[in-house]
């Protein structure tokens, strides 16, 4: 990889993506570009274009453009959104998709994006979910990510695209603000118990998520790449996991920072029954043993540098 474009930079996995790979490749070497502009580093410190991921002529235009060697497709609708918006959710999670894997496929570029523990339903084993399993997701976003892996497969057995994966648990990250996702509790949990010290949880207890420090997710995407692809069995949708918690857990964690926060529910049914219907806890083995997948944050330790972050970030 030398000149990578991110579609979706601006949001949660992309403002720190771009970010870690402008220092790690040169600032010039990565093109962000989203549907819009913002005040953000991604769009002032190197290069970053408009692109709309389902104009197909405007993606391939620009990636011909920049001369880039990889697309990192992130352009998506998350969970909670592409539920109450389903048409819409699909048109953008697979138009965008088949439009980039096209690009891909048209100018011999390497591809990543980021499937998710979304991609699983209620009738997948919930507790070490295995890498090849039951997919039978019950949301317009599991039957986006399911179908998605199914795509970059064919684009790679059928046009020798050299796809790659993921599934990426709820990603926890003190950069962007929650984007619409049923995981998003995991990260205003944060900003609450530092604001107000207590927090009212939209999940319920006891409901299990696997969950990953943004920093963990970033090294996973980077050592995927940078793997050797004739060592890897699996192409897309490697499970990657590194917590598996429920609302309480974050509580606990908190508490040894804050000892008088206080969690509370007030449970929203939709994000209630999407997370119900995604495993506990998923195996990660195959990441491990293909490409050397091992995260480095658990609840504890990502609390501590969430919290510290997070008061830089607020001023507190
Ligand atoms: C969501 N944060 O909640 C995303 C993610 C596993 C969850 O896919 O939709």
């Amino acid at each position: 990889m030398k000149k990578i474009l991110i579609t979706g930079a601006l949001g949660q996995i992309g403002s720190e993506l771009t970010m870690a790979l402008r220092e790690k490749y040169g600032q010039n070497q990565v093109i962000a570009t989203d549907i819009r502009e913002a005040d953000s580093p991604v769009v002032t410190e190197g290069p970053f274009e408009v692109l709309d991921v389902t104009d197909y002529n405007a993606m391939y235009e620009l990636t011909e453009k920049h001369e880039v060697d990889t697309i990192m497709h992130l352009a998506a609708l998350l969970s909670a959104k592409a539920e109450n918006n389903p048409k819409f959710a699909w048109d953008l999670n697979m138009g965008g998709l088949v439009n980039a894997l096209e690009v891909a496929r048209e100018l011999n570029l390497k591809f990543f994006t980021p499937s998710s523990i979304g991609a699983f339903g209620p009738t997948t084993p919930k507790i070490k979910t295995p890498q090849d399993t039951v997919q039978r997701p019950t949301t317009m976003y599991g039957v986006n990510k399911v179908s998605g892996e199914l795509l970059c497969d064919y684009y790679y057995y059928r046009f020798g695209v050299d796809t790659r994966g993921v599934r990426f648990p709820g990603l926890i990250s003190y950069v962007t603000e929650p984007g619409g996702g049923t995981t998003d509790y995991a990260v205003e949990i944060y900003y609450e118990a530092l604001k107000n010290k207590k927090y009212s949880s939209f999940i319920a207890e006891g409901t299990y998520m696997d969950m990953m420090y943004m920093p963990d997710a970033i090294q996973a995407i980077i050592q995927l790449m940078e793997a050797d692809g004739d060592k890897l069995e699996h192409r897309n949708a490697f499970n990657v996991t590194a917590i598996s918690a429920a609302p309480e857990d974050f509580a606990k964690a908190i508490q040894k920072h804050i000892p008088d926060f206080e969690l509370t529910y007030e449970v929203d049914p939709v994000r209630q029954s999407i997370a119900e219907s995604w495993p506990d806890s998923i195996d990660s083995d195959c990441a491990k043993r293909e490409w050397g997948f091992e995260p480095e944050y658990d609840i504890d330790k990502m609390t501590a540098n969430m919290l510290e972050k997070l008061r830089e970030k607020l001023g507190l």
